[in-house]
């Protein structure tokens, strides 16, 4: 591979959700000239980037993650003109176009399953799982990660055929070659417009076995994540596809472990360059799975970061995010958003997570120091995902309405999903109509127009942030990285070494002040390059204080 082909290294990707990032038509809907207009932002913030989430045609069961047309663009964001002229736009000013790509499933309104389901000795019949029953019931015991089971009946057939999210999204049969052809067309087709890589929706499920067994507790994850045939896919998508263009991957594989993440993404694997793993984000589970109230507990993310960064190195490449539309916002969960601490926390987070070895994340958003909403009632809420959980945990008496809003409000995915605060005018600024979606009320304080003007925002700050990565490139993207102060429960210390320089980065993750311990530096000066604070402050961590030294060869 040569040097060039490495530029996803250095890369700084904003996420948008075109639904809720800028309305440009007053229909209270996110929107590609929406998005054309606030690409000066995303440049100014120092992003290399954009990773689109899904803006092709779609039912918006799950908003857009069920694709019924996957050359077209959905209405509610504009026409195929409009995303040409995006593309155009973001790369006169040398931003690159990230697709989501969605293959795991399609729409049940794709021409495809239309077809499948009613020409039973077609063409398409075989692009989807369908199986017969078994004792009146469905094929096996799985449930639907979105609640309820894995299996929709069709009367017509008599057949059940599998869903692993919504049933307005059935699963592809990868096995069947003619589903990976068509695919790989698909994407062949984006490519040669221009487009600078994908970002793969569950790819690690795409591959399921044959025999279908039943699962204890009807979990389908051990069975369909990192299936049989997964990576034989994968490579050919690679062979046929991938290989054939300058561009950067990027997995999202849920429940990934170091060892698997090196055979997604190992850097002589012929994959994919980088997986999505969530192991961060998941310490908060419980028995119900993400409904839970549960706090983050400091070690655990750092062992499970420690694990990531000297797990992969030499060997593969790391993605780094604290959010994303799936999750809640990040200083809401790992930082404190109580009014004296929401910047300070942001910022450290920020700190903490980017100068890590990896290619940056950032959610819509989050360099606002946006935070998670609190609707009154379930109905303001839009996800599929919360409404299915509500009810199928609610209406069934395994918890009652105030436990479960109260986990909603930790970690509904419409945490993310509130409009983009844009200014303190009417809807922040994101549409002269009715939002989709509720705004957040903190708006008024909270929105980049006032951040752009205040030096010591936490946008300004990831501003500088961002320069700093830019400007010590070589250290970030290659320097060694070691943890630092390993058994500290509050503080989250380590260093990147390169050449004999020595960049040491030291978060206090609580509202405590920690005294540091001594550093030696061989009588090298210790230079602070970063800090939260804008003064130098005692020998200690204020709270949620980032300081980064640097001590020069
Ligand atoms: O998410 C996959 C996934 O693992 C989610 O089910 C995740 O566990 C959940 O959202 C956490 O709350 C991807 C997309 O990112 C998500 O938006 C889609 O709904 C899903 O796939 C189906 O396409
Ligand atoms: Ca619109």
């Amino acid at each position: 591979m040569s040097e060039s082909s490495l530029w996803w290294k250095d890369a700084v990707i904003y996420q948008i959700y075109p639904r809720s990032f800028q309305d440009s038509n007053g229909d209270g809907i996110g929107d590609l000239n929406g998005i054309i207009n606030r690409l000066d932002y995303i440049k100014d913030l120092g992003a290399t980037a954009i990773w689109l989430c899904p803006v092709y045609e779609s039912p918006n069961d799950d908003n857009g993650y069920d694709i019924s047309n996957y050359q077209g663009i959905h209405p509610d964001f504009g026409t195929m003109d409009d995303f040409e002229a995006l593309l155009s736009a973001a790369h006169a000013k040398g931003l690159k176009i990230i697709m989501d790509l969605v293959v795991n499933h399609t729409s049940d309104e794709h021409r495809w399953f239309l077809e499948s389901r009613s020409d039973h000795s077609g063409p398409y019949r075989d692009y989807y799982i369908w199986r017969p029953g078994k004792n009146g019931g469905p094929p096996n015991n799985w449930n639907s990660w979105f609640g309820g089971p894995a299996w929709q009946y069709d009367k017509e057939t008599n057949l059940y055929y599998l869903h692993i999210f919504s049933p307005k999204q059935p699963d592809l049969n990868w096995d069947n070659s003619s589903v990976r052809n068509s695919v790989f067309e698909m994407m062949t087709w984006w490519l040669d417009k221009g487009v600078d890589g994908f970002r793969m929706d569950v790819i690690s499920l795409i591959s399921k076995p044959t025999e279908l067994p039943d699962s204890p507790g009807g979990d389908l994850s051990p069975f369909c994540i990192n299936g049989p045939n997964v990576h034989k896919y994968l490579r050919e998508m690679n062979d046929k596809v991938l290989s054939h263009y300058d561009i950067m991957t990027v997995g999202e594989c849920p429940d990934i472990t170091v060892e698997e993440a090196k055979q997604y993404a190992g850097f002589d694997q012929k994959e994919l360059n980088m997986v999505f793993q969530f192991q961060h984000t998941t310490t908060t589970d419980g028995p119900l799975g993400k409904w839970s109230d549960r706090r983050v507990w400091l070690p655990d993310i750092k062992q499970i970061f420690f694990r990531w960064q000297t797990g992969l190195r030499g060997a593969a490449w790391n993605s780094l995010f604290w959010g994303n539309h799936d999750q809640p916002r990040a200083v809401s969960k790992f930082g404190d958003t109580r009014e004296e601490f929401r910047e300070l926390s942001a910022k450290m987070l920020a700190t903490c997570l980017y100068l890590m070895q990896g290619t940056a994340y950032i959610y819509q958003g989050e360099e606002l120091g946006m935070t998670n909403i609190e609707f009154p009632s379930l109905d303001k809420y839009r996800d599929i995902e919360t409404i299915r959980a509500y009810h199928n945990l609610v209406d069934s008496g395994v918890v009652s309405h105030e436990e479960m809003m109260h986990y909603i409000y930790r970690v509904s995915r419409d945490n993310a999903r509130t409009p983009m605060q844009w200014d303190a005018s009417r809807n922040a600024g994101f549409s002269t109509g009715m939002p989709w979606i509720g705004v957040n009320p903190n708006y008024l304080y909270i929105n980049a127009e006032k951040e752009q003007a205040d030096g010591v925002s936490v946008l300004s700050y990831y501003k500088a942030l961002l320069r700093f990565r830019k400007d010590n490139a070589d250290m970030i993207r290659d320097g060694e990285f070691m943890p630092f102060w390993p058994e500290h429960d509050k503080i989250f210390g380590y260093t990147r070494s390169l050449n004999g320089s020595t960049l040491y980065v030291l978060c206090n993750f609580s509202d405590e002040l920690m005294p540091l311990l001594g550093i030696d530096t061989h009588g090298h000066e210790l230079e602070t390059v970063l800090c939260n604070y804008t003064d130098p402050g005692p020998w200690a961590l204020r709270p949620y204080e980032a300081r980064v030294y640097l001590v020069q060869n």
